[in-house]
């Protein structure tokens, strides 16, 4: 007979590398979803992760014991035997338990444990992989105190134990939980599969191939098989299987060969300002900075006017393909030809934003800079003289000819200053010295399609091969101020399970371009009638050919161009409507979901026959749209979890958009000003 447990009032453990470590993606996930996290758990709420020497002393304050008797004596025998840990609060917003092991104390245990590991879970590993190693020793340290701790706990009225594990470096621990038969149930989340993105990045016919990959050879021809082996074992021993997307849904069940149970999109903590004109104005103020920038780094060539120029970015990770770099500048080279052909005064400055090797900033690049603020002091200097001389006149009632206040000597001061704008080259398509500047792709895709920032040019680029930060002398500005002040996220990604790229834009208000092959546009397509309408522009690269994807890439950023202020404006407010719909507040109703699923799973007679009804259809409150009129209505999140005989059986249906006109946000009435 199965175990009673109070499925009620579980403790739940969440378990990744990226807890109080940031590395990629998965630490925004975790990070923002902790509030509504420890909303519901409070104290039963504790994160497992590996301790960063370098990090966790900035992010974690270590406390002196765990708050229960149960946990304390477990790390306590634990630490007997010489394991390492770090047990406190995460310093972020809900302040949760986390406990970090130290995995170089376990270090001593690795051979003995990858000799376990191939023998209860048939997984090999090679003796130089670090990463393998580490997420081997991450997931004994857990499953150790896991099983240490579930005996603990063992009557009817004792919790049950939940625990959550991403991706795959914190997976080693599912099959053991499931061959040591320990008393907890588990889920496993994965963000992308390791073969997905392994074979996107090269030049695969990825989506129309999903079923027909011999998928041990691939791994095993990338050098990945045990860590494909160690995914697939968590995917497959996990009480509940879940991913980000359904795009990845799919892709895991042909690729680790489980369909997974659910999908739990990522969300965002959504900073909600009480008045709509205040994200617009944060919009001027960090455009403001954007235009300054662009001053300096087109000196010699500022011919165009920043009040009709436009500022498109794109920005993440340096995978060309994967991320649809190539996409981008491509249909780049088109707009520009486009825009010339219209004669249009708008200028279209597009930034891409992804880290490469360099050496250095470009010497054009920090001249620029430089140039301009000397111009700018001399003029600020010039202008308080004119300023006493104006008093002094005016006192004296004498001869208020506006011609004599500016002096000779300010006059030569602001010539010299003039001709140093001067320059023979052009402003430069790129910020630094980039290491491998000739095998580049995006800069040898630039040279090819001749964007070099020409006068005539309506399209004006600049490669910033770094993340940005305020302390940077060229373009002192963080990210998120940065996305504030453009106006377009271009995001044409070929895979991307989630990407949260466009999903910030979208919260701060800034339309973007995504596509149909990622999580978040899919999403979004989902959820929403007319996407274009509230700024969410989604490229179909499923369905059509390079050719025509590229072709409707250059038609939307071409439409946008054409906007006119005012309609920028009104779009954005219907972009920064949409944010409910991404909030952690809503999309952590899913994991509620998923949680419920696996208690379940593993205690089927806890539950009260009553509460059945209760926990399928989970007491989904959507908020509220922020503005009544022409407010997008959300009526319903399409949910995985759904229990819907129909849609069960009608699985992924990957190419078929999962359209439900019922759970849509209705396509919004043009409003009279939409028209020029
Ligand atoms: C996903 O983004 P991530 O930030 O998690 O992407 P990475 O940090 O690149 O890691 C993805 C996995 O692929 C592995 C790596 C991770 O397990 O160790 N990997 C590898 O083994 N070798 C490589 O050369 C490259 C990667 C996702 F892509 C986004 O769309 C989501 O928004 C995000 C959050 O869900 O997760
Ligand atoms: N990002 C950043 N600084 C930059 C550019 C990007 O911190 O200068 C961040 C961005 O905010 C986003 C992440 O990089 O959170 C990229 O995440 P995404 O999900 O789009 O892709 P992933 O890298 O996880 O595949
Ligand atoms: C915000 C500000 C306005 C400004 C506008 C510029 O809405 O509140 O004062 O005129 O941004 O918009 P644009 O799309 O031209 O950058």
């Amino acid at each position: 007979m199965p175990p009673q447990r109070d499925v009620y009032n579980p403790l739940l453990f969440e378990c990744a590398w990226e807890v109080a470590n940031k590395v990629g993606g998965i630490y925004t996930v975790i990070k923002t979803k902790v509030p509504v996290t420890v909303q519901e758990f409070g104290d039963r709420y504790c994160l497992i992760g590996p301790l960063s020497h370098a990090k966790a002393p900035m992010e974690v304050e270590a406390l002196a014991e765990p708050p229960n008797a149960q946990m304390r004596e477990v790390l306590d025998e634990m630490s007997k035997t010489g394991i390492k840990y770090l047990f406190g609060r995460w310093l972020i917003e809900g302040a949760p338990y986390v406990l970090l092991f130290d995995l170089g104390s376990a270090a001593d245990r690795m051979d003995e444990w990858k000799g376990d590991l191939w023998s209860v879970a048939g997984i090999p590993s090679p003796p130089n992989d670090t990463e393998t190693n580490d997420a081997i020793l991450l997931g004994y340290l857990t499953t150790w105190f896991l099983g240490a701790l579930a005996p603990k706990y063992t009557k009817p009225t004792d919790p049950a134990i939940v625990a959550h594990f991403h991706e795959w470096q914190a997976g080693v621990a599912i099959p053991l939980i499931k061959k040591r038969r320990l008393d907890i149930t588990t889920i496993f989340t994965t963000h992308a599969t390791l073969l997905g993105r392994y074979l996107c990045a090269g030049s695969v016919d990825f989506y129309n191939n999903l079923q027909h990959f011999d998928v041990d050879a691939e791994a095993g021809k990338r050098g990945i098989y045990h860590r494909y082996c160690i995914e697939r074992s968590a995917a497959h021993c996990s009480d509940v299987f879940t991913t980000v997307s359904h795009i990845t849904a799919y892709e895991s069940e042909h690729l680790l060969k489980r369909k997974p149970d659910g999908v739990l999109p990522n969300g965002l903590n959504v900073v909600k300002f009480s008045a709509m004109h205040e994200f617009q104005n944060l919009h001027a103020i960090s455009k403001d900075k954007i235009n300054d920038f662009v001053r300096g780094h087109f000196y010699g060539h500022y011919d165009f006017d920043l009040n009709d120029t436009i500022y498109l970015f794109t920005a993440g990770r340096y995978e060309y393909r994967n991320k649809g770099v190539d996409m981008f500048v491509e249909s780049l080279g088109r707009l520009n030809d486009r825009l010339k052909a219209a004669k249009s005064k708008t200028t279209v400055v597009a930034f891409i934003i992804m880290p490469a090797a360099t050496h250095s900033f470009n010497v054009e690049a920090l001249k620029g800079q430089a140039v301009t603020k000397q111009l700018h002091t001399t003029v600020n200097e010039i202008r308080d003289r004119i300023g006493k001389r104006i008093y002094e006149t005016a006192l004296r009632e004498n001869d208020l000819d506006p011609m004599n206040f500016l002096s000779e000597e300010d006059k030569v001061l602001l010539k010299r200053r003039v001709f140093a704008l001067k320059r023979s080259s052009l402003p430069p398509i790129v910020t630094h010295n980039v290491v491998n500047d000739s095998e580049d792709p995006v800069l040898n895709q630039l040279r090819r399609l001749k964007l070099f920032n020409n006068a005539d040019d309506r399209v004006k680029v600049i490669f910033h091969p770094e993340f940005l930060n305020a302390n940077n002398p060229l373009l002192g500005m963080d990210y998120e101020e940065f996305v504030r002040g453009c106006h377009l996220g271009v995001f044409p990604s070929y895979y991307e399970p989630w990407g949260y790229t466009p999903a910030e834009c979208t919260v701060m208000g800034v339309p973007s371009i995504s596509t149909n092959l990622s999580g978040f546009g899919c999403f979004m397509d989902e959820n929403i009638e007319n996407c274009e309408d509230y700024g969410i522009y989604i490229m179909d690269r499923r369905m059509k050919s390079v050719e025509e994807s590229l072709q409707q890439l250059s038609d939307q950023m071409f439409r946008f161009a054409q906007k006119t202020r005012r309609q920028r404006i009104n779009q954005r407010n219907r972009t920064e409507r949409l944010s409910d719909l991404l909030d952690w507040k809503r999309m952590g109703l899913e994991y509620m979901k998923a949680r419920q699923l696996a208690l379940r799973r593993a205690y089927p007679d806890s539950f009260d026959e009553d509460d059945e009804d209760d926990f399928d259809v989970l007491p989904v409150k959507i908020p509220k749209p922020l503005s009544a009129p022409g407010s997008p209505r959300i009526a319903g999140q399409h949910s995985y979890f759904d229990d819907d005989e129909e849609e069960e059986e009608e699985g992924l249906a990957p190419f078929v958009s999962r359209k439900a006109a019922t759970k849509k946000i209705p396509a919004m009435r043009r409003p009279s000003d939409d028209t020029k």
